[in-house]
C-alpha cells in the first residue's frame, strides 16, 4: 500500500541532485567559520534576503530562539501573533533561554491588527517591558496563511515608532513569497532578524538559517555554540540547502495547487473546512475527535497531524505524486464512512 505523509512538509527527504552534493561538498570546519559550503550557503542566502549577514544552524527552532536571545533582556516580553509557533511548539524554550515572556495579540488568518500591537506594547513599570514585535509568515496554525506586505509594514512602523526590533519566522518564507508573486528580498524587506527553513516544503534534510544585521553575528554565533549548534563539516548539509534555496521555491506553487484540490475534495465529502485560510501548502479541517480519525486514516495508509482535540492537518510537499491527492481523498471518505 502507498502511504501518502501528509503529516508535514518536513518529511520531505533529499533529492537525488541533493545527495550528490551532499556526497561531494567541499567541508571545512564551520566552528571556525572555514566550511566554504557553509559560507557560500550564508552568503548566497543574505544577499537573496536583502540582509547583511546570515548564520547556519540546525533548525528553525534554533534560528527562532537565538533571534529571541539576541533581541531580549530577561523578563521583557516579545509581541506576537496567536497560535505562534515560537509559544506553541517550542517547548517553554522561550522562558529557559531567553528568560522572556509572551504576550499574544488576536491574528485572524495569521495577521494581527497594527493598532491591537500597538496596544500591546508595554512601558509601564508595573509590565514585562516589550523587548519585540515578531511575525509568523506564512502562519502555521492559522492555516499556512499569508500576511500582507502592507500588514508587515504597517507593523514595522509601529515597532519603529516605539524603537522596537522585529523578527519574522519564516519557516515557510518562501511560501509566502510565491503566494504574494512578491520577492524574499520584498519580503524579508524591514525585519531586524528573519529565520528561514530549508528542510520544509524547499526539501534540504535539515537546515536554517538566521538572516541578521552585520553586527549581530558575532553574538548569534556565540549563542548557537552555546545552544550545541556548532556543526563542524556542516557543508554535507549546506550543499543540499543550496539546491533547496536555488530550486526549491519553483516547486512550491505546485504544493499550493494541491492543498487546494485537496481541501476542495474534502469540501465535496462534507468536511469542515474554511476555504479562506487555504492559501499555501496546508489544509486544515474540524473533525470530532481528531486523534482517533487521524488513527483510522493512518490504518488506511494516510498520515496527518491531530492539531487539536477537533482540528486535523494535511500538509502537501514536493515528494507527493499526482495522484496521491485523489487516492487520499477515497481514503479519507472511507475513513469518515467507519465513523
Ligand atoms: N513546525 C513543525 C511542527 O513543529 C509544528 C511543522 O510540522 O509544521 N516555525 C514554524 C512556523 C514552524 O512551523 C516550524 C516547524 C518551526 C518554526 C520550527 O522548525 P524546526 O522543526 O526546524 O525546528
Amino acid at each position: 500500500m502507498r502511504v501518502i505523509d501528509l503529516r508535514s512538509d518536513t518529511v520531505t527527504r533529499p533529492t537525488p541532485a541533493m545527495r550528490k552534493a551532499m556526497a561531494e561538498a567541499e567541508v571545512g570546519d564551520d566552528v571556525y567559520g572555514e566550511d566554504p559550503t557553509v559560507n557560500r550557503l550564508e552568503a548566497l542566502a543574505a544577499e537573496m534576503l536583502g540582509l547583511e549577514a546570515a548564520l547556519f544552524m540546525p533548525s528553525g527552532t534554533m534560528t527562532n530562539q537565538v533571534a529571541l536571545m539576541l533581541h531580549l533582556k530577561r523578563g521583557q516580553e516579545v509581541i506576537a501573533p496567536k497560535g505562534a509557533h515560537i509559544y506553541e511548539y517550542e517547548p517553554g524554550s522561550l522562558a529557559v533561554l531567553s528568560g522572556g515572556t509572551i504576550r499574544i495579540v488576536e491574528a485572524p488568518y495569521g495577521i494581527p491588527d497594527p493598532e491591537a500591537v500597538r496596544a500591546a506594547i508595554h512601558t509601564s513599570v508595573h509590565q514585562a517591558p516589550t523587548g519585540l514585535i515578531a511575525l509568523e509568515n506564512t502562519h502555521n496554525t492559522a492555516g499556512g496563511t499569508v500576511v500582507p506586505l502592507a500588514v508587515q509594514r504597517a507593523i514595522q512602523q509601529v515597532a519603529h515608532q516605539a524603537g522596537l526590533p522585529t523578527h519574522l519566522d519564516g519557516a515557510r518564507f518562501f511560501n509566502a513569497v510565491v503566494a504574494l508573486q512578491t520577492t524574499p528580498a520584498e519580503l524579508a524587506r524591514g525585519f531586524r532578524t528573519v529565520s528561514i527553513c530549508l528542510s520544509k516544503g524547499l526539501g534540504a534534510p535539515v537546515g536554517s538559517l538566521l538572516l541578521m544585521p552585520r553586527e549581530y553575528r558575532a553574538e548569534a554565533w556565540r549563542y548557537r555554540k552555546l545552544l550545541g549548534g556548532g556543526m563542524r563539516q556542516a557543508g554535507v548539509l549546506a550543499a543540499a540547502g543550496l539546491i533547496a534555496l536555488t530550486e526549491g521555491p519553483q516547486h512550491l506553487a505546485k504544493d499550493h495547487q494541491m492543498a487546494r484540490a485537496l481541501a476542495e475534495g474534502m469540501l465535496r465529502l462534507h468536511l469542515e473546512v474554511d476555504m479562506q485560510a487555504v492559501q499555501t501548502n496546508m489544509v486544515y479541517a474540524q473533525v470530532p475527535q481528531a486523534p482517533a480519525f487521524a488513527e483510522r486514516l493512518r490504518e488506511l495508509g494516510v498520515l496527518i497531524n491531530p492539531m487539536a482535540a477537533n482540528r486535523v492537518r494535511f500538509v502537501t510537499h514536493r515528494d507527493l505524486h499526482d495522484e496521491d491527492i485523489p487516492l487520499a481523498l477515497q481514503r479519507i471518505e472511507q475513513a469518515l464512512q467507519i465513523a
